[in-house]
C-alpha cells in the first residue's frame, strides 16, 4: 500500500490569503487529500505559516508589533481561517518553529561539509530612507528580460524568472519608493547551484510523463537558462540564524533567506506533527530512506512557486546527499485574475478569505473556485459568473435534486426508504450512465485533473435531476404507488452517492446530504463499487429526513453590492 504525503505551498504570514492564493495551493491540496482519506490511503496533509523574510518584518513593523508577536498572531488567524474553510490539514505549522530552525541549520551544515556551499562577497541594496538592506522583493525596478516595470528583486511576477536586486532597471525602494539607494558589499552564502544541472535535468526529464506541461515547461526554461549558484542568506534580523560553524566566521548575525528554510518547513511541519501528537520518529517514515520507499509525494502551488520546488528545493536535498524524498507529482496553477485584474494582498485588490466568509459559507468559494480551477491557463472572478455557477450548479441542480426527493418522501411515504415497486429499464439505463461517470470522476482526481473531475461531478448531478424529472414519482403515485416507490428509492439512493461523491470538494455540504440518508462518518468513503450495489443499499423502511435548503441563491442585488463593495474592472 502506498501512503500519500500531500504539501500544499506555504501560505505567507503577512496577512490574511485572497482566494487566488487559495485556489493556487490549499484548496486542490484539500480535495486531493480528502479524496485519498475516501479512498481509504493513508494520507497526510501537512501546511504551515511562511514567517521570515522582508515581507514579514515589514508586515510586522506597519502593524506595531515585533515580529515574534505578529508571526504568532497571524498564525492562529490564518489557521482559523483555514479550519472555517474546511482545510482538513493534519499539521499547519510555522516555519519559525524549532523543528525547522533545527532541519535548516542540519541541510546547511551538511552542504556546507560536502562543499556545495561558498562564501562571495556580494553587493547589496542599501536603502537610506529605511536605514537597512532591502533584500529581494522589496526592491522593485523594470525587468531586464521583459520590461516589466514592477519587476520585484527576487522574481519578475510578469515572466516568472528568478533575479537579483542588482539585476533591476532604476531600482528604487518598494516600501518608501525612494530611489536613494546605495549598493553596499556584504557576504553571503552561496548554493552552488551550477554543479546540479545535470542530476536535476535527469530528475525532471524522468517526471515527462507525470508532470503537468506547465510544471515541466517552468523547470525546463530554467535549466535552459542556465542555472546560477543562488544566495542563500539574508541581512535581517528575523529569520534562521546561520550557525557559527559555517562561513569560516564571515556571517556572523545573517539569516537563511526565506527561500532556503520555507521548503524544508515542509520536512519542519511534518516533524512538529510528530512532536505534538507524540508519534516520535514518525515524521521520518514519512521522508527519509528505506522507511519512506513507500510513500508517494504531491505537492499544490502556484505558478511564481514553481522554480524554487523543481530546482531550488531539489537542489538542496540533492547536495544533501541524503535520502530525503523529492516530490513525485507536482501540481502547478496558473492565475486567477479578479475582474479583469490581478487578486493584490499588497494593493488589497479582490476577494480574501475571511472576508468571502462574511458574504457566504465556505462550500460555495470551495465548489465555484475549484470548478473554475486556473489548470491550463489563467481564468477570471467575476461577480455575475459567479452568481450564474453557484445558482445553477449549486442551487438549481444539486440542492434542488437533494430537495425535490427527501420532500416528497417525507410528504407521501412517511419519511422513509418505501420498499415496494423494482428497478426498471430507467434505473438500469442511469446506473450504467453512472458506472461509467464515477469511473470518471475518480479517475480525474487521481490524475489531479480538476476541472475535468469537477465537470463529471457536476453531470453526476445532473443526470440524477434528470432521472428524477423523468422518473416522476409524483406523477405516477396517483396511478401506481409501486413505480412511484423505485422511483423514489432510486432518488433516495442517488441522494446518498450524491453525498460521498461530493464530500471532497464540498465537504459541509456533502456530509448535510449524507445525513438526510444516514449519520456520516468523519471521513465520508468512495462509494463501492459496482453502482447497481451501491444505488440499491438502502433499507426499505429506514428513516430519512428532508434537510433545510442546502443552497441559497445569490440574488442580483447582492451581485450589484459586493461589485460596489469589492471593485473591480466592470461596473456594476
Ligand atoms: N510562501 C508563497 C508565496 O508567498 C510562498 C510559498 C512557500 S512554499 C515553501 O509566494
Ligand atoms: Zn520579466
Amino acid at each position: 500500500m502506498t501512503r500519500i504525503l500531500i504539501t500544499s505551498a506555504l501560505p505567507y504570514i503577512n496577512g490574511v490569503k485572497h482566494l487566488g492564493n487559495l485556489v493556487g495551493s490549499m484548496l486542490p491540496a484539500d480535495v486531493y487529500a480528502r479524496f485519498r482519506r475516501a479512498r481509504g490511503d493513508e494520507t497526510l496533509f501537512i501546511c504551515a505559516t511562511d514567517e521570515h523574510g522582508t515581507p514579514a518584518e515589514l508586515a510586522a513593523l506597519e502593524a506595531g508589533q515585533d515580529v515574534a508577536t505578529y508571526c504568532r498572531e497571524q498564525h492562529a488567524i490564518q489557521k482559523e481561517i483555514g479550519k472555517r474553510f474546511a482545510l482538513s490539514w493534519d499539521f499547519f505549522g510555522r516555519s519559525s518553529s524549532v523543528q525547522n530552525r533545527e532541519l535548516t541549520q542540519h541541510f546547511a551544515r551538511v552542504l556546507w561539509k560536502r562543499g556545495h556551499l561558498d562564501v562571495r562577497t556580494t553587493k547589496q541594496v542599501y536603502s537610506h530612507a529605511e536605514k537597512r538592506f532591502l533584500p529581494d522583493r522589496y526592491v522593485i525596478g523594470s525587468c531586464p528580460y521583459c520590461g516589466y516595470e514592477r519587476a520585484r528583486g527576487d522574481q519578475c511576477e510578469n515572466c516568472t524568472r528568478v533575479l537579483d536586486p542588482t539585476d533591476l532597471i532604476d531600482p528604487r525602494s518598494a516600501v518608501s519608493g525612494s530611489g536613494e539607494i546605495e549598493i553596499r558589499e556584504s557576504a553571503h552564502l552561496f548554493l552552488k547551484q551550477s554543479e546540479f544541472v545535470e542530476q536535476l535535468r535527469a530528475w525532471i526529464e524522468s517526471h515527462e510523463n507525470d508532470w503537468p506541461n506547465l510544471v515541466l515547461s517552468i523547470a525546463r526554461k530554467w535549466l535552459d537558462e542556465g542555472l546560477k549558484d543562488r544566495g542563500i542568506t539574508r541581512d535581517l534580523e528575523w529569520g534562521i540564524p546561520v550557525p557559527d560553524d559555517i562561513g569560516d566566521g564571515k556571517l556572523k548575525g545573517k539569516v537563511f533567506y526565506v527561500w532556503f528554510d520555507a521548503p524544508i518547513e515542509y520536512i519542519g511541519a511534518t516533524k512538529e506533527w510528530a512532536d505534538a501528537g507524540g508519534k516520535g520518529d514518525a515524521w521520518r517514515g514519512w521522508w527519509y530512506g528505506e522507511a519512506a520507499k513507500d510513500v508517494r509525494y504531491y505537492e499544490f502551488m502556484g505558478k511564481d512557486n514553481i522554480p524554487f520546488h523543481t530546482v531550488g528545493f531539489p537542489v538542496t536535498i540533492m547536495a544533501s546527499g541524503e535520502p530525503w524524498k523529492l516530490v513525485d507529482r507536482l501540481k502547478g496553477a496558473n492565475y486567477i485574475n479578479y475582474d479583469g485584474g490581478k487578486f493584490s494582498t499588497s494593493q488589497k485588490r479582490g476577494v480574501f478569505m475571511d472576508t468571502a466568509l462574511e458574504l457566504l459559507p465556505a462550500d460555495y468559494w470551495r465548489y465555484y473556485l475549484m470548478a473554475n480551477m486556473p489548470e491550463s491557463s489563467d481564468s477570471n472572478f467575476t461577480w455575475e459568473h459567479f452568481a450564474g455557477v453557484v445558482n445553477k450548479d449549486l442551487a438549481d441542480v444539486l440542492g434542488n435534486f437533494v430537495n425535490r426527493i427527501t420532500k416528497f418522501t417525507a410528504a407521501r411515504f412517511e419519511g422513509c426508504v418505501p420498499g415496494e415497486g423494482s428497478y426498471g429499464a430507467e434505473e438500469t439505463g442511469l446506473i450504467v450512465e453512472l458506472d461509467h461517470r464515477v469511473a470518471q470522476y475518480s479517475a480525474h482526481l487521481e490524475q489531479i485533473e480538476f476541472r475535468k473531475a469537477l465537470a463529471e461531478l457536476r453531470a453526476i448531478w445532473v443526470a440524477g435531476n434528470e432521472y428524477l424529472t423523468r422518473a416522476a414519482p409524483w406523477t405516477h403515485i396517483k396511478s401506481d404507488r409501486a413505480k412511484a416507490a423505485a422511483g423514489v428509492r432510486m432518488g433516495l439512493n442517488l441522494v446518498h452517492l450524491l453525498g460521498h461523491l461530493s464530500w471532497p470538494v464540498i465537504p459541509t455540504a456533502a456530509r448535510a446530504i449524507h445525513e438526510a440518508i444516514q449519520p456520516a462518518p468523519k471521513v465520508i468513503p468512495w462509494p463501492g463499487e459496482p453502482m447497481a450495489e451501491f444505488l440499491d443499499a438502502l433499507e426499505a423502511g429506514q428513516q430519512i429526513h428532508a434537510p433545510d435548503v442546502l443552497f441559497a441563491k445569490v440574488t442580483d442585488e447582492q451581485v450589484v453590492e459586493w461589485k460596489v463593495r469589492f471593485g473591480g474592472e466592470t461596473k456594476p
